[in-house]
């Protein structure tokens, strides 16, 4: 049973639900018969409508009580509907213009109502159909460090923090799908797995069997459950990214709890990579796809290096948290040691997107939820080798991580793979 006052919306009921917000009713404009709605949904959770009114529009987001990829069979709690509007409101103001504009929370019918972006299209579609957008690259490297430096210990206090990890700890419905069909499930025997069969038999076989991979994987899923560095996304990759030649927004923030930085890193990282992996299962006799693929390589140094040099700045100019305090090196003599900590912590962080980067990749050949990156290579006997070769590389980001120090080192890895 659901909690009195949810039912799921429909394309009629979510008239009625907007027109009777005199806010919403407002910025869509005339009568709600003449609204046009169309529910989009394409993800793995939820119910998304699109209602476009004389006026203007706005995107409708709610939870159901079950994994809309998997049906009711596997029950779901609605409350990651709450934690997606507070992950919106606690970074909104940092990552202005790079999110979409969060308008509404009804609380009762676990759903949020958002701008609607348009013409926008999802990152991930954009890049199978050979689009390439100039500038997505340093703004999604933008927002992973505009989002975690203003929600960790150097960009915000003992007390802020604290509400953020308390509050977002409860996410644990989300918690537990990440830690199950990201972490263990991929490298177990588990019901929900699925590769492409017959031909990735042996790779399942053999990434099961291979103790040290999964060792080096549970040790990162014990790190991603007991790091809380930053109020993280949690769900960064292609798929949770919109797109216009100009404009980037992140979205479908639904993961988010006080976490990795490195998790958010990984996975935008690991989209890359495993879309220039999937390129040339997406060529056709009018395009090889091979600039294409080299361009998506190369937004990897993009991403990490706009990461790092904003996270860097941001440090200069508004540290105000914990750790770190610049009361502690005042000194100019201090100055060199900060300098030297503050390369540190960002090798560090890469180094855990690397681990992540690759378990999030491991997930997609061997998990339950796939990428249309490969799934839209309809040919098995095209699209498995592409995947092996996705899993492969990922296995040697896990086994030998000193060989991927830099993100340089990661495009001439998918090089070789
Ligand atoms: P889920 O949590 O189920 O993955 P998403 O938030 O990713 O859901 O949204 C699913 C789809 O709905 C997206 O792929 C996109 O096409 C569309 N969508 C989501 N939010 C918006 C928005 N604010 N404006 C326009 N379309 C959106
Ligand atoms: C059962 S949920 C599968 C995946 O969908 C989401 O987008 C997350 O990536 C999650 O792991
Ligand atoms: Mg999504
Ligand atoms: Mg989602
Ligand atoms: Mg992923």
């Amino acid at each position: 049973p659901t909690p009195a006052g949810y039912y799921a919306l429909d394309n009629h009921s979510v008239r009625t639900f907007l027109n009777d917000l005199p806010e919403m009713r407002a910025k869509l404009g005339g009568a709600p018969e003449s609204w046009a709605v169309e529910e989009v949904g394409d993800g793995n959770l939820n119910l998304v409508f699109l209602v476009d009114g004389p006026d203007g529009s706005v995107c409708v987001k709610q939870s159901l009580p079950y994994v809309r990829a998997a049906g009711e069979s596997w029950p779901l709690p609605l409350d990651r509907a709450f934690f997606e509007q507070s992950y919106y409101r606690a970074v909104g103001a940092h990552v202005e213009g790079l999110a979409p504009r969060f308008y509404h929370y009804q609380p009762e019918l676990y759903a949020f109502v958002m701008e609607r972006l348009s013409p926008h299209i999802i990152l991930r579609r954009g890049l199978i159909e050979g689009r390439r957008y100039p500038h997505v690259a340093q703004h999604v490297g933008e927002f992973a460090a505009r989002s975690t430096f203003a929600t960790s210990d150097i960009g915000a206090t003992i007390e802020e923090k604290a509400e953020w990890t308390a509050s977002f700890a409860k996410n644990t419905s989300l918690i537990r799908i990440t830690a199950e069909v990201v972490f263990s499930d991929p490298l177990s025997e588990s019901p929900r797995n699925r590769w492409t069969r017959p031909e990735l038999d042996g790779l399942a076989r053999a990434f099961r069997s291979d103790s040290a991979l999964k060792g080096a994987v549970a040790d990162f899923g014990w790190r991603f459950l007991t790091t809380g560095q930053a109020l993280i996304h949690g769900d960064l990759h292609t798929g949770s990214v919109m797109v216009t030649e100009t404009d980037t927004k992140v979205m479908d923030p639904e993961f988010s709890f006080v976490g990795p930085i490195g998790y958010d890193v990984g996975a935008f990282l690991a989209n890359l990579v495993m879309n220039y992996l999937a390129q040339p299962g997406h060529a056709t006799a009018a395009d090889d796809r091979r600039e294409q693929a080299d361009w998506v390589l190369d937004q990897v140094p993009v991403f990490w290096n706009t990461f790092k040099t904003r996270f860097l700045a941001l440090w200069e100019t508004s540290a105000r948290g914990d750790a770190y305090p610049a009361t502690m090196f005042a000194h100019p003599a201090d100055q060199a040691v900060l300098a030297a900590r503050r390369e540190a912590f960002l090798d560090g962080v890469f180094a855990d997107a690397v681990g992540y980067a690759a378990v999030k990749t491991i997930r997609r050949i061997l998990g339950f939820a796939h990428n249309i990156d490969f799934e839209w290579i309809a040919d098995p006997a095209r699209r498995a080798p592409l995947e092996n070769k996705a899993a492969q590389l990922a296995r040697k980001f896990l086994l030998e991580p000193h060989s991927f120090r830099t993100p340089e080192d990661i495009v001439a890895g998918a090089k070789a793979i």
